[in-house]
């Protein structure tokens, strides 16, 4: 195993990866920006590296420098957590290039699988269904037009070098095909330096359900299952949970099936995510693979037992997996919210700031997945996450009433957060029977408004509560003239 490993990213997803090598006896570094100069990670960190400037390019993006503090504390291995150089090709390259393991798939896999169009065409080679529509990039946009009349509209215009929505466009008809092309194409060029393009048929209200993989450096590739991610806001997640509630077991078997498909064919090793979109039908089909861990991992490792992390590191120095895909048995059922320093009530703009108050829930089945503290200011440079809320429980629905409960009793003063929105979608009739689309936030929560029950004023009752006699809400429930959580949800009996 690895004496030293260099973490180039920040935040919980940082402190995450720290707390596995602690575990396991692996030294960390840590890296920072002047903004991250007081962060846990730098704190939780056996060293820690100052890249530079806040701004992403002068430190967490920055190949040169993140390079030179591997070099300089002897670090033997580079994880790059998820988001900033994660699935950056030319970052694995780099680490490889200079003697370093990257935690995470080959340069080439990466590569690969950042083309749209090269990943459609190595998945329908290995069998794996991909949505009707173009196998090769294109720009001119005759040669679009004309496969969008083979294809048949509606269809999507998509980046080559996409993912997660940017430089998408769904054309309803003929005559918007030009004007969707050259902005999507414009777009894509300024985000990714390529503007080419392909198009794929429009699926109505799909659902996404993606599925972990494992694959070890000796070809042996197991799945451990699914993720249910269709509650999303403008492409970004909301809430996950697994496992699904839109599969049954002869399509969960179908689909592991083809995610493993998905990993061998394209030469896959370390942690990976194949991404499916399902229609009404019962129909899946290939979207993306997702090269790097993601952020909802651990409803995985809640509901599996396995910690992804020390998966990845064991595999990434060079050790078999230790069980096969038999050994993987799921058991209940695991829930994750995504705790934002946002304004709900304006459209998710971010409230970054000083916390002034934090107090985590606690109790059985819960976890949270935390990079700040109180008197932290949360710096307005990168993704105002505050924290992953992750719960497991026996079936769906304890699993959403221990996450309600915990919602209730995770307490935030000096931010606005995205807390009173997600208890409101959590009790939602459509959340609770399963009827998880990705356009179910803008069909029923377009327009949101915060509750007497979760808005700020009840939350800010029990913060007050909390700091005249800690632990307790009930008393502040009744100054504010609510209901206190638990006699709104009637028990929980498991
Ligand atoms: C689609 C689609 C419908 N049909 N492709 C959005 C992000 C990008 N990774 C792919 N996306 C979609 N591709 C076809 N052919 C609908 C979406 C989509 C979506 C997908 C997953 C999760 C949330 C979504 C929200 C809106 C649209």
């Amino acid at each position: 195993m690895f004496k030293k490993v260099l973490i180039a990213n920040r935040g919980e997803i940082a402190l995450r990866i720290i707390r596995t090598c602690q575990e396991m006896g692996v030294l960390t570094v840590a890296v920072y920006s002047e903004a991250d100069a007081l962060a846990l990670h730098v704190l939780e960190a056996d060293e820690a590296v100052l890249l530079g400037k806040s701004e992403p390019s002068e430190s967490y993006l920055h190949i040169d420098k993140l390079l030179a503090a591997a070099k300089r504390t002897g670090a033997e291995a580079v994880h790059p957590g998820y988001g900033f150089l994660a699935e950056n090709p030319d970052f694995a390259e780099a680490c490889e290039a200079s003697g370093l393991a990257f935690i995470g798939p080959p340069s080439k896999v990466i590569r690969d699988l950042g083309s749209k169009t090269v990943a459609r065409r190595i998945m329908t080679s290995a069998g794996v269904p991909v949505i009707p529509g173009m196998l090769e990039a294109a720009t001119d946009v005759a040669l679009l037009s004309k496969e969008a009349d083979r294809i048949g509209y509606p269809v999507l215009v998509k980046a080559v070098a996409g993912g997660g929505g940017k430089g998408m466009r769904v054309v309803s008809r003929a005559d918007e095909f030009t004007e969707a092309c050259l902005s999507a194409g414009s777009e894509a060029e300024k985000a990714f330096g390529n503007g080419a393009l392909y198009l794929e048929k429009r699926l109505e209200s799909p659902r996404h359900v993606e599925f972990q993989v494992l694959a070890d450096q000796q070809g042996h590739v197991v799945h451990l299952f699914e993720r249910e991610c269709s509650i999303q806001r403008r492409h970004q997640k909301i809430i996950e949970e697994t496992p699904s509630p839109a599969l049954n077991p002869v399509l969960r078997e179908a689909m592991g099936r083809a995610a493993v498909s998905a990993a061998q064919a394209s030469g896959y090793v370390n942690a990976g995510t194949v991404e499916f979109l399902l229609d009404g039908s019962g129909q899946f089909y290939f979207l993306e693979v997702n090269t790097r861990l993601q952020v909802e991992h651990p409803i995985t490792e809640m509901t599996t037992g396995l910690d992804l992390v020390r998966q990845q590191l064991q595999i990434a120095a060079g050790s078999p997996l230790a069980f096969t895909q038999a050994d993987v048995v799921p058991r209940g059922h695991a829930l994750e919210c995504r705790v934002y320093a946002e304004d709900p009530e304006n459209r998710f703009f971010p409230s970054p700031g000083l916390v002034l108050l934090h107090r985590e829930p606690s109790g059985p089945g819960i976890r949270n997945d935390c990079g700040i503290y109180e008197g932290f200011r949360i710096p307005v440079e990168y993704d105002p996450i505050i924290s992953k809320l992750v719960v497991a429980a026996g079936n769906r629905e304890a699993a959403i009433r221990r996450m309600i409960r915990a919602l209730e009793h995770y307490l935030i003063a000096g931010v606005r957060t995205t807390i009173p929105f997600l208890i409101d979608v959590l009790e939602s009739r459509e959340f609770r029977r399963g009827s998880t689309h990705t356009d179910f936030i803008d069909r029923h929560f377009g327009e949101w408004t915060q509750s007497r029950e979760h808005g700020d004023l009840a939350r800010m009752a029990y913060v007050i509560d909390e700091l005249a006699s800690p632990g307790r809400i009930s008393a502040a429930a009744k100054v504010a003239g609510v209901p206190t959580p638990w006699q709104r949800l009637g028990g929980w009996n498991l």
